[in-house]
């Protein structure tokens, strides 16, 4: 089985295409593990795909894209479609980072970092996760935002703790960026 490429396709149904899928998921972005192999064994390269070859995908990513709870599964981060995930609300660290490229800059220092087509703004604790966020668009151009969350969060912009250090807010006004030099 093709890890990587399952891990794409699961994270572009969980996230994207739940609708076209008809793939109901509830307001925090749990569904049916059993109707997602459904829709995944359309799809010829995942045709004899199994609960177990998803468990063993969730354990090789570096990155804890997706987590199963009995038998259910969500995508932990990510969504752009349908009604908005409820996350839970929690006080960040005191600084957190975001990896973008030059070319939005201007835009986000004059409106702020907007979560876009997604759901949420991504953050993450780590600047290394922040450079390897800003390198897949283009990674000689890359720029890390350090982010004043602990402050932003006492003025009441809203922070949701997900794993591994990555971290999901509300937009964040100008006011709390500011360029972090390499
Ligand atoms: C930028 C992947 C102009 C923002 C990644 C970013 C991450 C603005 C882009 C996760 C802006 C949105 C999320 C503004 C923000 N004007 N540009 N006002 N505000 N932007 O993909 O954070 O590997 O929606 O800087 O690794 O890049 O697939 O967000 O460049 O963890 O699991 O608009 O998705 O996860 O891009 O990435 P995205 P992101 P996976």
């Amino acid at each position: 089985m093709n890890y990587v490429g399952l891990s794409k396709k699961v994270s572009y149904i969980l996230r994207h295409e739940q609708h076209d899928n008809h793939l109901e998921i509830d307001d925090r972005g749990w569904c049916y593990l059993s109707n997602l192999i459904s829709i995944l064994r359309k799809d010829e390269k995942f045709s004899s795909v199994v609960k177990k070859d998803i468990v063993e995908m969730i354990k090789l990513s570096e990155k804890k894209r997706h987590e199963i709870d009995g038998d259910k599964i969500r995508a932990t981060y990510g969504h752009t479609t349908g009604k908005k995930i409820i996350k839970q609300a929690s006080p960040p660290p005191n600084i957190l980072y975001h990896g973008t490229i030059n070319k939005f800059l201007e835009s986000i220092f004059s409106v702020g970092l907007h979560s876009r087509e997604r759901h949420y703004v991504h953050l993450s604790k780590d600047i290394d996760i922040a450079i390897n966020v800003a390198k897949r668009r283009d990674s000689f151009n890359i720029v890390i935002l350090e982010v004043e969350s602990e402050k932003a969060y006492n003025e009441g912009i809203l922070f949701y703790c997900e794993s591994d250090g990555i971290w999901l807010s509300d937009n964040i006004p100008p006011k709390y960026l500011k360029v972090f030099y390499l």
